[in-house]
């Protein structure tokens, strides 16, 4: 029988069969992914092959994945973990305060997905709190991060501003929502599906940093069609192995200028009639996508001398 993995707390997977019956399952044996250790060899949203089992069911084989999102909790962890699999779209949800969510963070995820060529979109939430600067703050980011590409959508699933863009751009299709602990990931989603009443974190208990209170990574159905990932926050985004000279390419903004450097193997950092640099110069470029771009690169650098 034939199953996508809805929710893994590690030694249980639930599966949803194609008739809709959810089953109970563990895994039968080693999945290893190529060239990566990995601490979940099964994904929310892995298709996969079950077998009756003595209780429950066995999960004996996974499915060739179309994409995936995956991390390291530090950039020293030898293990990734994968977030989720086989998704049409990721929803970054960020917050520009309560809690703050870095532009280095956000670069590193939204690098990792275009690795995989999975559309991102950025959602800032609980902008209901936001004062004076963190308004501009927000004008600022929004700016920064359309100018690279990405679509950027306003929401409080407090009062339910902007919900019905999240709406939209999610409907009929599988979408994971990512994103620091506390930023209201949880939150969203019983905006954006109230019959779901997931468990989000106490107000009093909140305040700027998340709590952990999702622990597992769960996949539910839309009744406007589609599905919705959500997934435990993240303290850091470690990268997964990248070339260096790849990582330009997962910047869509910098590869796109990168055809009119002078050095086809330009790095962007120091070469002359370099393209990228002209564009940060003069503002095509954001500065800040720019820095991220060369904390990835020197990271790179660094982890190549240590071999
Ligand atoms: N003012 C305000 N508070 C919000 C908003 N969205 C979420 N919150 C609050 O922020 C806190 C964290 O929300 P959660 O939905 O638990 O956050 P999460 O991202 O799911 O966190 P983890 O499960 O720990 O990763 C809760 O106290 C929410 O009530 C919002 O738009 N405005
Ligand atoms: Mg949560
Ligand atoms: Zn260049």
């Amino acid at each position: 029988m034939r199953g996508t993995v809805v929710k893994s707390t590690g030694s249980w997977y639930s599966v949803r069969l194609e008739s809709g019956e959810q089953v109970e399952c563990r895994i039968k044996g080693k999945f290893r992914m190529k060239g990566i250790k990995t601490t979940n060899p099964v994904a929310v949203g892995d298709v996969v092959e079950i077998e009756a089992g003595a209780e429950g069911g066995v999960i004996s084989q996974i499915m060739d994945r179309k994409n995936y999102i995956i991390r390291k909790s530090t950039n020293l962890s030898k293990e990734a973990h994968i977030i989720a699999a086989n998704v049409d779209q990721a929803m970054l949800v960020v917050t520009v305060n309560h809690p703050v969510t870095s532009t280095v963070f956000i670069d590193r995820f939204l690098a990792s997905v275009e690795a995989y060529r999975i559309p991102a979109v950025l959602v800032f939430n609980k902008i209901d709190l936001y004062g004076e600067d963190d308004l501009l703050m927000l004008g600022a980011l929004t700016q920064v991060y359309m100018q690279a590409g990405y679509e950027c959508l306003h929401v409080s699933s407090l009062t339910g501003e902007g919900i019905e863009d999240v709406v939209a751009a999610m409907k009929d299709k599988i979408t994971v929502f990512s994103g620091l602990s506390g930023v209201g990931k949880s939150s969203l989603v019983n905006r954006v599906e109230p019959g779901l009443d997931l468990k989000v974190a106490e107000i009093s208990e909140s305040h700027d940093t998340g709590k952990h209170t999702t622990t597992f990574a769960e996949m539910f159905p839309l009744s406007f069609g589609g599905y919705i990932v959500d997934t435990p926050g993240i303290r850091a985004f470690g990268l997964i192995h990248m070339e260096k000279n790849e990582i330009s390419h997962y910047f869509p903004e910098i590869f796109k200028r990168a055809t009119d450097c002078k050095y086809y193997n330009c790095t962007h950092i120091h070469e002359p009639g370099c393209a990228v640099l002209e564009a940060v110069e003069n503002g095509e470029i954001s500065e800040s996508r720019y820095f991220s771009y060369v904390s990835m690169f020197e990271e790179g650098e660094e982890k190549y001398r240590k071999g």
